[in-house]
């Protein structure tokens, strides 16, 4: 029987329980840096990977069983979304994601179909209950999604970008299409993520990744509200976690809204994202990817030095974003050895 002491220190943290130490997962744990996983990357493309249970269920226990983190993340994509409305979403080797066919125009918004996601992404679903079944009770499980905002950006601009120029200017010249659009994307996404927790994932985190391209005040018109609309429906159901890359000016907001937790990035200090947050949320983050390349004596002194400016309290210790694809396994082990090892 699980009693209240016997709640997994991510989910307490979440809670804004107290905690013995500090919990740690990293962004991106699930792909990239482990040799497993490059092994069956060579094996397996991409969607095969993410569409077959067995292959996810593998790769999400992975970073698990060899750096002993306390949260697992389910393999996946944010991009299964616009491929469940009926977009050709391709994984390209060394390029990232690419659409061939973009949305332009009102008839592509009016064609995408935002039902039957239960059938669609039946197999997240399937891997959701696999994975669940072989984790042990301790280690929560983190469903995702992209933010409405971020699945624009690729579904208009169609590849990966810097400034998503392309998005941007959909969104400026046609507002009205660029709302339908988002609220297609948010409804989708809604439904998405209600499914996945009935599957079994215990936390849910919002990806938006390219917030940061977003002035503050297009970003509380074009992703601020959609985020919103994704907490309010589903966080009387599980802990939520929003994460908006390079939008420091929108955590005072989103640390009102009855989400449990707030992503931030390592541009942001602990004190300026402790103040802007009113200490009214728990806070993830938030060390520079890069920062795992340092010599370990340095590296062991950033992770002390990020553990001490958060505090013990409201905290989960992650990177500021995903984890890069050549970080060396040992500086991911000594990073999380010293979180765990802290007092
Ligand atoms: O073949 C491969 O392995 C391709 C690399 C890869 C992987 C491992 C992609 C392509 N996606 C993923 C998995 C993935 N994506 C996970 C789960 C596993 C993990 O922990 O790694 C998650 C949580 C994501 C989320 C994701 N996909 C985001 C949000 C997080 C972030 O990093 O900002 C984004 C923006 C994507 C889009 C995407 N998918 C893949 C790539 C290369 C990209 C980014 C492209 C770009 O820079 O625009």
């Amino acid at each position: 029987m699980n009693t209240i002491s016997e709640t997994p220190l991510f989910l307490r943290a979440l809670n804004g329980e107290k905690v013995d130490r500090t919990p740690v997962w990293i962004m991106r744990q699930a792909g990239r840096y482990l040799p497993d996983f490059i092994t069956l990357k060579n094996k397996y493309d991409f969607f095969t990977r993410c569409q077959t249970p067995e292959l996810v269920t593998e790769i999400t226990l992975m970073p698990i069983k060899q750096i002993g983190l306390d949260a697992a993340i389910i393999f996946s994509d944010i991009l299964v979304i616009p491929q469940a409305m009926g977009v050709n979403v391709e994984m390209k080797n060394n390029f990232g994601p690419y659409i061939e066919f973009p949305i332009k125009n009102e008839s592509d918004i009016h064609k995408l179909n935002i039902s039957n996601v239960e059938e669609k992404l039946n197999y997240v679903f399937e891997a959701v209950k696999m994975t669940k079944k072989e984790l042990q009770y301790n280690i929560p499980l983190i469903g995702f999604a992209g933010s409405p905002w971020t699945i624009l950006c690729y579904m208009v601009q169609g590849s990966g970008s810097k400034t998503f120029d392309i998005a941007k200017s959909f969104c400026f010249k046609n507002p009205e299409l660029a709302h339908k659009l988002l609220n297609k994307i948010t409804s989708i996404t809604i439904d998405y993520l209600k499914m996945k927790i009935n599957a079994g994932v215990d936390a849910v985190q919002i990806f938006d990744s390219w917030g940061g391209v977003l002035s503050h005040t297009d970003y509380n018109v074009f992703s601020y509200p959609y985020i919103k609309q994704i907490n309010d429906a589903l966080k009387i159901l599980r802990p939520i976690i929003i994460y908006p890359k390079g939008c420091w000016h929108a955590i005072n907001s989103f640390s009102k809204i009855g989400a449990s937790g707030l992503g931030i990035d390592w541009t942001c200090s602990a004190r300026n994202a402790r103040y802007l947050s009113g200490n009214n949320i728990t806070l993830q983050g938030n060390m520079d990817p890069s920062r795992l390349f340092s010599p370990k004596n340095e590296l062991i002194k950033l992770t002390k030095e990020m553990l001490n400016e958060f505090g013990k309290e409201k905290y989960i210790a992650n990177l500021g974003h995903g984890i890069l694809p050549n970080t060396p396994v040992d500086n991911v082990k000594v990073f999380v050895d010293t979180i765990k090892n802290f007092s």
